[in-house]
């Protein structure tokens, strides 16, 4: 990015054109990051509560102080279990943040770790347990001649799933780029996209029917043998176990059950199976729904399959520049069905899964009494009183603890109910560089940023806030493989050097290329199995995989109560709760309820009109707005929006909808987010006052 900075403010942002990957690219969040970073509502110092429930400053170094005495005096009496951390999204954008949370964290002793990631795409952790992974990488966009999408909208997420980084830089030109090239795009999203509306093929199955849908896939491909019989032999268990049990799932039975035409599927299996390159990837539409974790099993299936991975000799995935990186091997490390034996919760004897208990229980953590209830969060770059599914519970939850402190530059609903919000700098005012970006690359690609904006006087960056609660309880520090002295820190500077010691880009090159720097191949290829690895195998089919197929095969989502579903739905203009503050930036300033206009007429509801929308977890108001995108049966709304304070006029959040009681995945306690059963009828003007 280049910025037009005054009197220590940013005037203008605008994309950089010389930037290797980018190449100028940019979003309109990025666009009004002058806004994110110092409009009204920027927290230009640390608040604590007051009793009557408002804020006032409070230096951060005193803030420090208290919230390590409160958090020793609940660990002195309820044990460290009682301490939990949240780590959110944007905690992703700094690299040193994820890091130090994490060692101030393990240095608690508790095992009360949640994020994002167990209410987001999860499923793919349970697919890796309850599967394997094959360690010689994914093959690239860059080369492909075939890829799906399923559930995902890159060209408003900018993300694509898991997919490849150079799916998601400047999306819409880039997938047309693609198609001109040869590539055939296959879309599976019951809207018509954005992405959609790019793609060779659009499935537009039934809300939640994935599942499904992706097992008539893997029955084309397996009864007309159009699978790779080379890498199914030599890297899984049991290929003939998946197709017994995808047998009777005919495009028929597909049909009947997604609504989706038998010779589209027939279509869709045929031109992904002939493409000689190319990935199936999925995000939150497939990862939020009620079958999640076996869709994207099967997603995960139909790449197995069908081969799509790099054979020994080929170009190994070299961007990791400044991360160190682990050599690839035409083997598979074996599924570990970690979640078997991780740190059980009292709730619902849910295990956490790669070291972090569900996020989609967190409430219950907090609100359920047992000898290991928590009562202290910390929360990082995250807004869980906005995200969190059954926002009712969510708040009780939050504004029950003895200690809640959020780390955020603005006022969001969970800084609103916390005792202590920390306020940290804002992007453009700290060192950063693209450690944790780099999978999202197109390229081997690296690039370091000075601090370009003076800070306000008492803010610190998040790393230094965990780093210093850290040396306030009295609990040593390990960073980059070092003990850090808090009474000496290093610069952030000196730290994003040691975070990049095991790379391959020395950080003085790093430091010298402001636009950035393209590290180029570094030559590695897949190398061979090891003699423990060439044993390994990837296990597609298993008991449980087998079980959730029949449930899946069965369910009836829609009933006469609930006859509409309603989907996730990402829009440009926000991310999560990002931007929903700033003036100007999205449309309407809200969140409508989207229709399709016939559902609409059928209601007798016209665009515009005031709608109330139930569910079986709770019922919401919202402007209805007619969309043609949008298939039959279904409403859309944004996350992420509304507000604690009625006095703020900022849509209504939808996670008063989505409920952690029914639907809830076994393994990741994951709630279910999309194709969640609604009913939509007109709102009374009396009602819509009350
Ligand atoms: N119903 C429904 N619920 C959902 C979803 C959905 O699709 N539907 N999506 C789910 C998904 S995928 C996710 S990831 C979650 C999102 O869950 P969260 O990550 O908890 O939500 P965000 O709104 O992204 O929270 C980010 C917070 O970080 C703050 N922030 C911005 N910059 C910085 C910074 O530099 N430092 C710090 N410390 N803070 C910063 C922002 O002000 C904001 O309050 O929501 C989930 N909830
Ligand atoms: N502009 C913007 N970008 C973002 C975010 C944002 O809030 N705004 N959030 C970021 C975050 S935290 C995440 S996790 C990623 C998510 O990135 P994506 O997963 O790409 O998220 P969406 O754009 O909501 O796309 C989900 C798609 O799933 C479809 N869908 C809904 N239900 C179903 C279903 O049952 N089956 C199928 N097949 N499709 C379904 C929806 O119609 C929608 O098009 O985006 C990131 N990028
Ligand atoms: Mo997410």
């Amino acid at each position: 990015m280049l910025l037009d900075v005054e009197d220590g403010r940013i005037v203008r942002v605008l994309g950089d054109a010389r930037h290797p990957i980018s190449s100028g690219y940019t979003c309109q969040k990025g666009r009004r990051a002058g806004d994110l970073a110092q409009g009204p509502d920027r927290l230009t110092t640390s608040m604590r509560r007051t009793g009557t429930g408002t804020h006032v400053p409070v230096p951060v170094s005193e803030a420090v102080a208290e919230i390590a005495d409160r958090l020793r005096a609940i660990v002195d009496r309820h044990g460290p279990d009682a301490v939990a951390l949240f780590m959110g999204t944007q905690q992703n954008f700094a690299a040193l943040t994820p890091p130090m949370a994490r060692a101030w964290f393990k240095g608690t002793g508790s095992h009360k770790l949640f994020s994002t990631m167990t209410i987001d795409q999860s499923a793919k952790w349970v697919v890796a347990e309850r599967m394997g992974t094959y360690l010689g990488g994914r093959q690239r966009f860059e080369d492909a001649d075939v890829w799906l999408l399923a559930g995902t909208n890159p060209v408003v997420s900018g993300n694509g799933g898991d997919g490849d980084g150079a799916v998601v830089q400047n999306p819409s030109v880039t997938l047309r780029a693609a198609r001109e090239r040869g590539l055939r795009l296959i879309v599976v999203d019951p809207r018509r996209t954005e992405t959609a509306a790019l793609a060779d093929v659009h499935l537009a199955p039934r809300p939640g029917t994935d599942a499904v849908l992706f097992a008539g896939l893997l029955h084309v491909v397996l009864t007309e043998r159009l699978h790779d019989a080379d890498f199914c032999r030599r890297f899984t268990a049991d290929p003939r176990a998946l197709g017994d049990v995808v047998s009777d799932v005919t495009p028929a039975v597909v049909q009947r059950i997604c609504g989706v035409p038998a010779d589209q599927v027939r279509t869709a299996a045929r031109m992904f199976a002939a493409g000689s390159r190319g990935m199936a990837t999925s995000g939150t539409g497939l990862c939020m729904g009620p079958h999640s974790n076996l869709a994207e099993h099967l997603v995960a299936a139909l790449n197995v399959v069908c081969g799509r991975f790099r054979r020994e000799g080929e170009p190994a995935d070299d961007r990791a520049v400044l991360t160190r990186q682990v050599p690839a091997r035409a083997e598979v490390a074996p599924p570990a069905r970690g979640y078997e034996r991780g740190f059980r919760s009292r709730i619902g004897g849910v295990r956490a899964i790669r070291g972090e208990l569900p996020s989609g229980i967190l409430a219950d953590e907090i609100l359920a009494p047992g000898p290991d209830q928590v009562r202290a969060l910390i929360v990082s770059g995250g807004n869980p009183a906005a995200a969190l599914p059954d926002r009712g519970k969510a708040l009780r939850a939050l504004r029950s603890l003895d200690l809640l402190v959020c780390v955020d530059p603005r006022m969001s609903d969970t800084a609103r109910l916390a005792h202590y919000v920390i306020a940290p700098t804002t992007m453009y005012e700290r060192a950063d560089h693209t450690a944790i970006m780099e999978p999202f690359f197109p390229r081997p690609f690296a690039q370091f940023t000075p601090a370009v904006v003076t800070p306000p006087p008492d803010v610190v960056d998040d790393w230094r806030f965990f780093l210093d609660l850290a040396a306030a309880s009295g609990q040593p520090v390990k960073f980059a493989g070092r003990i850090l002295d808090p009474a000496a820190p290093p610069t952030s500077e000196q730290m994003l050097a040691m975070m990049a010691e095991r790379g391959r880009v020395p950080f003085a090159d790093l430091v010298a290329a402001p636009h950035g720097h393209l590290a180029g191949d570094s030559g590695a290829v897949v190398g061979p199995a090891t003699a423990e690895g060439a044993g390994h195998r990837l296990h597609l089919m298993s008991d449980d995989v087998r079980a959730e197929l029949r449930a899946a095969l069965t369910d009836t989502a829609v009933t006469e109560r609930f006859p509409l579903l309603l989907t996730v739905r990402r829009i440009r203009e926000t991310v999560n709760s990002t931007g929903t503050r700033v003036p100007g930036l999205v449309p309407g300033g809200t969140n409508p309820a989207s229709m399709h206009p016939d559902d609409l007429a059928a209601l007798g509801v016209a665009d515009g009109q005031r709608v109330t929308v139930r569910s079986a977890s709770g019922r919401l108001r919202a402007t209805a707005r007619a969309d043609r995108s949008l298939s039959r049966g279904t409403v859309t709304m944004t996350h992420c929006f509304g507000s604690v304070d009625r006095r703020e006029d900022l849509g209504v959040n939808v996670n008063v909808l989505t409920g952690t009681r029914d639907g809830v995945q076994a393994i990741n306690a994951m709630p279910t987010m999309t194709a969640v059963p609604v009913a939509v009828e007109p709102t009374t003007s009396e009602e819509d006052d009350s």
